[in-house]
Parts: structure tokens; sequence; C-alpha cells
């Protein structure tokens, strides 16, 4: 199987949706640290030349390929092995219809809202985090409504619908201020059935960068 390697860092929960499914496919990959908070790599020119032109992680090469955003990556890598791969036309369109949910609506707001909460050096308009909170509770009581019918997004199989979902899902409920599992039982469930997928790993197990003292960051203790 391909030597995969994946930019990524270790708080970044988009790029989790990739390092979670290299090991859940079992695939050897090794991560590429990108300085993210102090360095900023994704601003500097090089990165947008050399690497990923939307100055993201994560970042996927396969051998000469290389391709960019966890949706295309999931993709790729499920279609390539046949794990978590929705089957036909039907399954696959309604797993992009819940990745494109996740990417805009779920993780799309639960990311910046926990970046803002951690990663900024002054506290957010109070203003701004009370409008993300509302789209986030909004969002996460949908999903959790479809959860409380099915085990996984798609029924009864885990896909890479779920893969994508579980972005930030995982991260200490003490980044966020608030327990999404607790607060969406459904949800709560569906994150123990992921957990105990073969070789699912947390994300600060699997990406580097974390605690932020190791790779040269102000240790932030969170
Ligand atoms: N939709 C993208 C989102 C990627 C993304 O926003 N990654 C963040 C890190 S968590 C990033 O690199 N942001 C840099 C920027 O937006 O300038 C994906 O799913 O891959």
């Amino acid at each position: 199987m391909s030597d995969y390697k994946l930019y990524c860092f270790a708080q970044s929960g988009n790029a989790y949706r990739a390092a979670l499914m290299l090991n859940l496919i079992g695939a050897k990959w090794q991560p590429v640290w990108v300085d993210f908070f102090k360095a900023g790599v994704q601003r500097q020119p090089e990165y947008r030349t050399d690497v990923n032109e939307m100055g993201e992680v994560p970042v996927l090469v396969d051998g000469e390929k290389k391709m960019t955003q966890s949706a295309v990556i999931l993709t790729y890598l499920a279609r390539k092995t046949g794990q978590y791969l929705p089957k036909g036309e039907d399954e696959e369109l309604e797993a992009l219809r819940w990745i494109v949910f996740d990417n805009q609506k779920v993780n799309g707001f639960l990311g910046p809202y926990r970046f803002l909460k951690n990663f900024v050096p002054t506290p957010a308009d109070p203003a701004v985090m009370t409008f993300m909170k509302g789209r986030i509770d909004n969002a996460l009581a949908i999903v959790n409504k479809r959860l409380e019918k099915a085990p996984f997004l798609l029924g009864d199989r885990a896909t890479i619908a779920d893969i994508s979902m579980c972005a930030y899902l995982f991260y200490p409920p003490e980044e966020f201020g608030f327990d999404i599992a607790k607060d969406h039982p459904a949800i709560g469930s569906w994150l123990k059935r992921v957990e105990a997928l073969p070789n699912w790993a947390h994300p600060y197990d699997i990406m580097p960068g974390y605690p932020f003292g190791t790779q040269g960051y102000r240790n932030k203790k969170v």
C-alpha cells in the first residue's frame, strides 16, 4: 500500500478528517507538520505555490498525486480502498449532501468558533460568538435528529460522511465551552460508535503539534 504524506497539525479538525480516514483504512502514512499558528506557513507564498494554492491543510500526497479539501481526500481514499465508501449513486449523493452540510454548517462554524475561543490573542466580539453559537446549536440539532434514526449518518454502516462529520467533535469540551456529546445525546452515542471503529485515534494522538509547547508555540493549557 502507498506511503501517504499528510500536511496537517494537531489542532486542525479539517485535517483530522483525512488523518482519521488514513488510520481507519490501515494506511501507512506520515504527517508533515504545518506550523499554522506561529509561522503561518499556510500563508507563505511558497506554500501556496508548492503545496496548496488555497492556503489550507489538509493536503494529501500519494506518490505523484496531491490533493486538498478533506471531502476530496475522503472520496479518493474510499474509492481507492473500497472502505467507508458510499455504494451506488443514491448513497454517493446522500454522503455528499451531509459532507457539504458538515463543511458549511456544522464544522464550518465549530472550527472558527473554537479558533476564536482558544487561539487568538484578544477575545472575539461576544456578538460574533453568540451568532456562531446559534448556528452551531441549530446544525448540531439537525445532525442529532438524523442520528436518532440510525447508527450512522447513512444507515447501518459508517461511511466517509461520518468521518467528515467527526472533524471537531472529538476535541475536548473545554475548548468549546460546551459539551456536544452531552447536549446532543444521539451525537454522543454515535461518537462512541465511531470511536469503536478499528484503528480509531484521537486527533491529538495522530497529528503533530500538541501540546503547543512541544513545537515552539506558546504553551496554552486547554
Ligand atoms: N473545506 C476545507 C477546510 C480546510 C481549512 O479551512 N483548513 C484550515 C485549518 S483547520 C486552514 O488551513 N485554514 C487556512 C485559511 O483558511 O486561511 C477542508 O475540508 O479541507
